[in-house]
């Protein structure tokens, strides 16, 4: 009898007489029986892993799957006549994230666990997360996301500490989630700090709500609307509460574990994720300062030895720098010591570039973390060199040692095993399972390149998981999937650097070729899916004009036979599980230099998709892995739209007037077909920005674009080569695991044994 089955006896269960909710629920308590047996990881030295997301996806199959029970609870479940994944449908999806950084930072903690390292994530706990995506109307609303149920993964703790702020103190309370590692007999949490008192009247219409009431809003929303001071007060609220905690935290366990403070890098170390967290530093010489009565110069050189930090953006705007007056409205006791750090670097470092506080009194957190952290790193290859030589110049010239670069990865326990079941099967049988272990072993594949039963198999497999993306997207959705099409799919956030809007020109290119009677050989159907941060105009313009071109391709009949475009409602993790096994072609088309990495585009390689991409971030490496004839690259290098930039020498209007092919298109976006189903302010405004300014170069690669992606589909024709490609794809994605990068982190940053 198997342990479930016993465990199910012991509660007096029988597994046909219940409800997939009732089994649910089950499951989740006989997992966290099994993880309360586990002891956690001890090595010296742990590692905080402090991030604002944490876009953990569902839990019940990732447990199961960490805990080597996948196929047994599965067979137990099929033999009384349930299906586990009509289970997997019922648990709701975490929303404590976003995009990238939050799947990365999900990604390292499950790494983290499976190498058997002590270190946790540490975070808060959302209620309403970041918001649901809606359409009516052809435009994106937001709700609130309501997705912490009663009986979650959720386990309460006794841990609260006082987090001071000027004009009161709140209590914090943690609740933790346990982070089993792959097959491992140890476990680490995911720390979710929240408050007691939170209250869900505040919220008005949609996602508003009362920004003011700190101690009843402080976790309801993940990155509320910042567009008003009452948004950025909020918003040092929540960064500060996240970090305090964290710090605090810290101490405790360093001094129970027998730490005099003198030696705390011995003890622990913080990865700060983005800048998000970035107040820890001077939060930890607070503490170390006022609270344990170590002096300043000591706490200023312990704190410069345990912390790392991530860099995942070069993105100006994105790039935070507080008011100082906003932050003495918050947190003034941490106002002297950022003025004291200032002061540091001003009698070291006279150039204005790499101040702390500059002349407008806005205090710069990269500047501040990059000066007194010992790692400062990128996120790939490209992105670490653009750091280095252009963007951090001037520090990478004072601190050549602090820079260094992780290339980003993503666990295949998730996104290979559990994704696609098949494929990891077929893997298998074709293989063994050494890959399960050692990522790089996919590489033993590279001998069936040239196997014509093997290249069948991948055709066949990908139509089965075309038709299992149909069923889903039929039930939930309403949308009508053609699993014979070729899938083209863009999923990521919305925003104009990730060019989802040369895609859109693309697909109304390639409707006007179709209405003129050049048909494509075999049908495409273009995906897209993503959020837009609700107060970013030009996002939502751009998910306005694919929803109206959605409504006008897929509802004229001589042209879906041949064309089909979908944006799918509120992309989360658990689509994108769906999403990527099926694709064909992976979008990755960001102005070149602007992508960090991406994480995206080594989930579609390792699930047998191949990349239409720029040379920016991680695709970069993707193309030297897997060799540039197996991926389709296409449009200006990093050097020379970095170069452009320097000299403002991009005009869209040199574009617009030289090809045919782009104005006709872009027109097309004000015709009065479009005006007939869309709103003329949104289209109309977009035109506007595309024509005359388009900061983000749509226009600089749309011919490439076009000629490389109709290459792309002439040769889907040739499903031998094709699929010879495909392999190479998934036999050199091993470097992607996260595993690989955590490795990294640990041996090269960490040092935690
Ligand atoms: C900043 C200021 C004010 C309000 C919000 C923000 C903000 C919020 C979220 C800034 C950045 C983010 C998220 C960034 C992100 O997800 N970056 C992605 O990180 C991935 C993991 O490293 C990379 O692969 C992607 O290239 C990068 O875009």
């Amino acid at each position: 009898m198997t342990q479930f089955r016993q465990y199910l006896e012991n509660q007096g269960k029988n597994l046909t007489a219940l409800s997939n909710e009732e089994i649910y629920l089950t499951l989740m308590d006989y997992i966290k029986k099994l993880a309360a047996q586990k002891t956690k990881n001890t090595a010296k030295r742990k590692v905080y892993y402090i991030s604002a997301e944490f876009l953990i996806g569902k839990l019940l199959s990732n447990n199961l799957i960490n805990l080597g029970i996948y196929d047994e609870i599965q067979e137990e479940l099929a033999a009384a006549g349930k299906s586990l994944a009509q289970v997997e449908d019922v648990e709701p999806e975490p929303s404590l994230g976003n995009g990238g950084l939050g799947r990365l930072a999900s990604c390292f903690i499950d790494s983290m666990a499976t190498l058997g390292i002590n270190g946790e994530g540490v975070g808060l706990n959302y209620h309403c997360g970041l918001f649901k995506q809606v359409f009516r109307n052809h435009q994106q609303e937001a709700e609130a996301n309501y997705w912490i149920e009663d009986n979650s993964w959720l386990t309460p703790t006794s841990v609260s500490y006082d987090i001071p702020f000027k004009d009161f103190t709140l209590k914090s309370r943690l609740d933790r989630i346990d982070v089993l590692g792959y097959q491992q007999d140890h476990k680490n949490y995911l720390n979710l700090f929240d408050i007691d008192g939170l209250d869900y009247s505040l919220i008005k219409d949609g996602i508003s709500f009362d920004k003011t009431e700190i101690k009843k809003n402080l976790t309801l929303f993940l990155y509320p609307d910042d567009s008003d001071k009452n948004g950025e007060l909020l918003r040092i609220y929540q960064q500060y509460f996240m970090v305090s905690n964290a710090a605090q935290l810290l101490l405790d366990e360093a001094l129970e574990r027998g730490s005099n403070l003198h030696n705390l890098p011995d003890y622990a170390y913080v990865q700060i994720n983005d800048t998000h967290p970035s107040l820890v530093i001077p939060e930890l010489i607070r503490l170390l300062t006022e609270k344990h009565g170590l002096d300043f110069e000591e706490a200023v050189s312990i704190v410069s030895k345990m912390v790392g930090y991530t860099n995942h953006t070069i993105l100006a705007e994105a790039l935070e720098k507080w008011p100082l007056d906003y932050l003495n409205d918050v947190v003034p006791h941490l106002v002297t010591i950022i003025e004291k750090l200032d002061s540091l670097i001003r009698s070291q470092y006279p150039d204005s570039a790499v101040q702390i506080i500059d002349s407008d009194k806005r205090v710069h957190m990269a500047h501040m973390d990059i000066h007194f952290a010992n790692s400062v790193n990128g996120v790939a290859a490209l992105h670490t060199d653009i750091l280095k030589n252009s963007e951090l110049k001037a520090f990478y010239n004072i601190y050549p040692e602090k820079f260094n670069n992780k290339t980003n990865g993503i666990t295949f326990r998730r996104w290979l095993e559990f994704a696609n079941q098949d494929l990891a099967a077929y893997i298998k049988d074709l293989i063994g399972k050494d890959y399960l272990y050692d990522t790089t072993k996919l590489e033993d594949l590279l001998s069936f390149a040239d196997d014509r039963a093997v290249h069948a198999k991948l055709s066949v497999i990908k139509h089965q998981n075309k038709r299992a993306l149909k069923r889903y997207l039929k039930d939930n959705q309403n949308i009508e999937l053609d699993e014979n099409s070729i899938i083209d799919t863009q999923i990521k956030r919305f925003h104009e650097y990730k060019r989802q809007q040369m895609n859109a020109l693309y697909v109304i290119h390639k409707y006007l070729a179709i209405k003129k009677g050049q048909m494509p050989k075999r049908k495409i159907t273009v995906i897209f899916g993503g959020k837009a941060a609700p107060a970013y105009t030009i996002a939502q313009d751009i998910i306005h004009l694919i929803l109206c071109l959605s409504e006008l391709i897929n509802n004229d009949p001589q042209v879906s036979p041949y064309l089909n475009v979908h944006l799918v409602e509120n992309y989360n993790v658990s689509l994108a599980e769906k999403l990527i096994p099926a694709t064909d072609i992976s979008e990755q088309i960001s102005l070149a230099s602007k992508e960090a990495s991406g994480t995206g585009n080594m989930k579609f390689m390792l699930n047998g998709a191949l990349t239409l991409g720029t040379m920016d971030g991680a695709n970069v490496e993707i193309a030297e892995l897997a060799g540039r004839e197996n991926i389709y690259t296409f449009g200006k290098d990093a050097d020379t739209i970095i170069d452009l930039y320097a000299q403002s020498g991009y005009n869209p209007s040199d574009y617009y007037h030289s090809s045919a092919d782009i104005k006709e298109a872009l027109d097309f976006v004000i015709s009065d077909r479009m005006l007939a189903i869309g709103s003329q302010e949104r289209l109309s405004r977009l035109y506007q920005e595309i024509t005359s300014k388009d900061w983000f170069m749509t226009l600089i690669d749309l011919q490439d674009y076009i000629a490389v992606k109709e290459q792309m589909l002439l040769d889907y024709e040739d499903q031998e080569s094709w699929n010879k490609k495909v392999i190479h794809n998934i036999a050199k994605a091993g470097f992607f695991s996260s595993d690989r990068t955590i490795a990294q982190y640990n041996e090269e940053i960490w040092h935690s044994s």
